[in-house]
């Protein structure tokens, strides 16, 4: 196995520049120091900015290099505008208020938007130059979105995963992003996409079929010829760490010292980097709240609120610092007395033991985003608290709520629940509080960070092997040659072709999606000659097909096989003797979903009815189809009628009839090569008729009896004309 290239904004290690002297330290941030040990473990490189702006690593590069290299770590060198105007305005005020739901702070400029492509570019040159064959590379997050597809551009089978630390917005939010296209194209270089919760997963699904067309099955996204797994790993923390913490001597002494402080006062506590989408501002209203109606916690009752510096460079979290400076000021004015103040607040980063010593010393954490990827700082207080006691309050807008269901959650904008939160958490008992606290630590001890990074470099791994598979199964140079020589050198040949999907993309409705000019050619001078029999095996009716392909020397199959017509007849021959009286009966149920579903329709074919709904919302499509499928089920077996679902049909039809029925009338001894080609599942009969010699291809990713893939209708036509010229 080759190793693991991890890569992020930036590096785990800050490089400075203090008097003239270089210092290396460790960065802040919980994904640094979550993975730090784990990559280490690993044979792994770290790819990202250390920090520093580039003006001031001019005569040092080398060194810098080398010692990172040290560390395992491989420096992207950004200037402090490149640094600006890509990251402290593209991604801290377009994509991160509209990611987190406030799309009233995000703000669209062409030219920051250059500013993160180019940066984007500048790490994918950084990974080119030290990427190996083999190698995997895992991306993270909102900073590097365009880099996955960057690099499968420029590198050869590479192995890549995506990590999402922030929220996927729905898809009405995304949709607003002048680039939203580009991104998510960026994303989908990708062979697995991670994302913290199911929530993030579906809003992204939905932005892929939604802007690229592609549909999703079980979390793949075929596309090309390639397939994109999209799967959910909530990250965990480095547990053993906090929990081995929290009994050290040193923090133990911490813990006797803020004793010392809070002389028995009950301790509620937070801590965040300064961003509005903490809930910094609203979890202190609620506190003001508290305050006034529960005159019993007076004197005996300390918030602490620690608020990290984040981002100071942006106005906006410039004007948030002094909203809280206010706001924390007022309650405390109008709350303190001499000896006693409500809220001690700090706005610096505090040392790692420390922030155990307060996690171990709070009775209560309060923790109220209105929007979080996820929030570790929940998960960090559960693990330090090895004394059983603590009450977690968590907003149910943080993506940590979908695994903490035994915290106590709140709508972060209703006040009243904050509150009422804050009185059940102080008046809970000791029992009850062990009770949740065991639940939950045992879930976070189990999927903790090395474990959320085994399970997404396990599945990332496993994507890339179906890959692998999936190339081999793909018509590759090798296999094509063998398919052509095997068509030059048979005597009597036959070629049965789908047509819809096959032959011809989908169009938005089935009578735009006409034959293309070389297909109609193609098909004419591959019809011409007398050793080869071709079969156009399609779904639609007699009268279009006729239309199309009738002047030509072709035999043709209409609805799935109920009708055929050899090259040779005028007249159109029935596969079996059919009815259509049933029509009477199911034709008002089809009606009725489609008059319920905006842009479908109902198509009537001689023996079939197809409710069509391309044109549809495709979740509504969908799920109108399923209802439609259970609906008349039972009506079907009566009949003797049998319901296809097709690509956005469902189509109601005889039963017993069928493509591969159809096709079977065409084998006759003489032939010695067969091939078929088709995209929908009602060519899988026609695949699963024909004997195991033929040649039989699927158009598209998803699973087949066909014996081969391809990608896509134009390389199906490119196949047809390599046959055509092999014969020349
Ligand atoms: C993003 C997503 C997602 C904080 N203050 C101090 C300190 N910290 C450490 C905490 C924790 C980390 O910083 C903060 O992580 P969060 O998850 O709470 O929030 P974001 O920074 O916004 O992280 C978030 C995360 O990525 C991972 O995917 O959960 O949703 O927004 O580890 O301990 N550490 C020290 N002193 C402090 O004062 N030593």
């Amino acid at each position: 196995m080759g190793r693991l290239l991890i890569v992020s904004n930036r590096l785990p290690i800050t490089v400075h520049r203090r008097r003239g002297q270089l210092q290396f330290e460790q960065s802040a941030g919980g994904l640094a120091t979550g993975l730090s040990s784990f990559y280490r473990a690993y044979d792994a490189l770290w790819i990202g900015w250390p920090g520093i702006e580039r003006k001031n690593t001019i005569g040092d590069r080398d060194e810098i290099k080398e010692r990172l290299l040290a560390e395992d770590c491989y420096p992207v060198f950004l200037s402090q505008r490149e640094v600006d105007e890509y990251y402290n305005k593209f991604c801290s005020a377009t994509i991160w208020p509209l990611f987190h739901y406030f799309p009233q702070y995000a703000s669209y400029s062409q030219s920051t938007w250059q500013a993160y492509e180019h940066a984007n570019r500048t790490f994918c040159d950084a990974i080119v130059e030290v990427w190996q064959q083999g190698d995997i590379i895992w991306v993270h997050d909102f900073q590097l979105m365009l880099l996955p597809k960057m690099l499968r551009d420029r590198l050869q089978d590479p192995t890549i995963g995506f990590f999402l630390h922030i929220p996927f917005p729905s898809i009405e939010l995304f949709r607003l992003l002048p680039w939203r296209t580009e991104l998510i194209e960026g994303m989908m270089g990708a062979d697995l996409v991670g994302f913290h919760t199911w929530d993030y997963a579906g809003h992204f699904l939905a932005s892929v079929r939604f802007l690229l067309g592609h549909e999703s099955w079980m979390g793949r996204i075929p596309a090309g010829d390639r397939v994109t797994r999209v799967d959910v790993f909530p990250m965990g923390i480095d547990y053993a760490r906090f929990a081995a913490a929290a009994n050290s001597p040193e923090v133990e002494k911490e813990v006797d010292e803020l004793e010392r402080t809070f002389v028995g006062r009950r301790v509620v506590l937070s801590v965040d980097r300064l961003d509005y989408t903490k809930g910094i501002l609203q979890r202190l209203e609620a506190f003001g709240l508290f305050l006034d109606r529960n005159l019993q916690y007076h004197k005996k009752l300390k918030f602490v609120l620690v608020v990290v510096p984040s981002r100071t460079m942006v106005a906006r979290y410039a004007l948030l610092k002094r909203q809280i400076d206010e706001l924390v000021g007022a309650i405390n004015g109008k709350h303190g007395v001499v000896g006693w103040t409500p809220i001690t607040y700090t706005y610096r980063s505090v040392p790692f033991p420390s922030l155990v010593a307060l996690y171990r010393r709070a009775d209560v954490a309060l923790v109220t985003p209105l929007r979080d990827g996820m929030n570790l700082v929940a998960k960090e207080y559960l693990a330090s608290r090895t004394d059983g006691r603590g009450v977690l309050i968590l907003s149910e807008t943080a993506g940590a709520a979908k695994e903490l269901g035994e915290a106590l959650t709140i709508n972060v904008n209703n006040e009243e629940d904050i509150v009422a939160a804050l009185e059940d958490a102080l008046a809970m008992s000791d029992a009850e509080q062990g009770e949740r606290l065991r639940v939950m630590q045992r879930r976070l001890r189990r999927y903790d960070v090395r474990r959320w990074a085994q399970d997404f470099l396990d599945t990332l791994t496993a994507t890339s092997e179906s890959q692998e598979e999936l190339r081999t199964r793909t018509l590759g140079t090798h296999v094509r040659r063998r398919l052509v020589k095997s068509f030059q050198q048979a005597n009597r040949r036959l070629l049965l072709l789908d047509y819809d999907g096959t032959l011809a993309p989908f169009a938005s409705s089935p009578s735009k999606a006409v034959p293309s000019q070389e297909v109609m050619e193609l098909l004419s001078e591959l019809s011409s000659d007398a050793g080869t029999d071709v079969v156009i095996v399609s779904g639609r009716d007699r009268a279009s097909l006729d239309g199309w392909f009738g002047h030509l020397p072709v035999g043709i199959v209409a609805e799935h096989g109920a009708w055929l017509k050899s090259k040779e007849a005028v007249e159109w021959e029935m596969l079996e003797p059919l009815t259509s009286e049933w029509k009477e009966e199911v034709r008002p149920i089809l009606e009725l979903y489609a008059d319920r579903t905006p842009g479908s329709f109902v198509e009537e074919k001689d023996f079939s009815l197809v409710f069509q709904y391309r044109r549809s919302d495709s979740r509504l499509g969908e799920l109108r189809a399923r209802e439609l499928v259970s609906h008349i089920e039972g009506l079907t077996t009566n009949l003797n009628l049998q319901v296809l679902e097709g690509s956005k049909v469902v189509e109601v039809k005889n039963s017993g009839v069928n493509k591969g029925r159809a096709a079977l009338r065409w084998l006759s001894e003489d032939i010695d090569f067969v091939l078929a080609v088709g995209d929908d599942w009602t060519d899988e009969d026609t695949f699963k008729a024909l004997p195991e010699t033929a040649w039989t291809i699927k158009v598209g990713f998803s699973s087949t009896a066909a014996h081969y893939n391809i990608g896509s209708p134009g390389k199906v036509v490119a196949l047809l004309m390599e046959l055509l010229q092999a014969d020349e």
